[in-house]
């Protein structure tokens, strides 16, 4: 089955690269669609929640450290290896092994700090952390590098964790 999509943004974009096509296809009546094959969706793991700041004084101990974390979610039917995947701040960059996160609600949390990999448990082995309690963004990339979802928050006293 191929379900079409009428693709506003690519009219707009036409309409500033090449205005005549657009105008013919206006004054033609033509309609441009572009075929979408169903069930073609992107893979969704996604950011679902971040300790950002880890609980009391942060004297960087590699237990305070795994306390700060962010977690994906894959809300989708099916598992996604996400080797060479990557979660990245402002300049640092953790790229995933070989994991796999389970579909339908499957889970993963990255710790900041040093620890031995599970299925579920993953450690940056970062000496420091990466999240900032005054505000951050967090980056999921696709291993082509291409933004997938994204994670900010600001600062709130009395708040550490906060769902994306
Ligand atoms: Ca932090
Ligand atoms: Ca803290």
């Amino acid at each position: 089955m191929i379900r079409y999509h009428l693709l506003d943004k690519e009219i707009a974009s036409m309409r500033r690269t090449s205005p005549g096509i657009v105008t013919a296809l206006a004054t033609t009546g033509v309609t441009l669609m572009v075929a979408v094959p169903a069930g073609a969706a992107e893979p969704t793991p996604r950011f679902l929640d971040t300790q950002y700041d880890s609980p009391g004084s942060d004297t960087r101990t590699n237990d305070s450290l795994n306390a700060e974390w962010i977690s994906l979610v894959n809300d989708g039917a099916s598992a996604v290896n996400l080797s060479g995947w990557k979660i990245v701040d402002a300049s640092r960059a953790y790229t995933f092994g070989n994991v796999t996160i389970a579909g339908r609600g499957g889970k993963v949390r990255l710790h900041t700090g040093k620890g031995t990999n599970s299925s579920t448990d993953l450690y940056w082995g970062s000496g420091n952390y990466v999240w900032n309690n005054t505000g951050d963004t967090a980056t999921l990339l696709t291993r082509t590098g291409r933004i997938h979802d994204t994670c900010t928050w600001t600062q709130r006293s009395g708040r550490a964790t906060v769902a994306c």
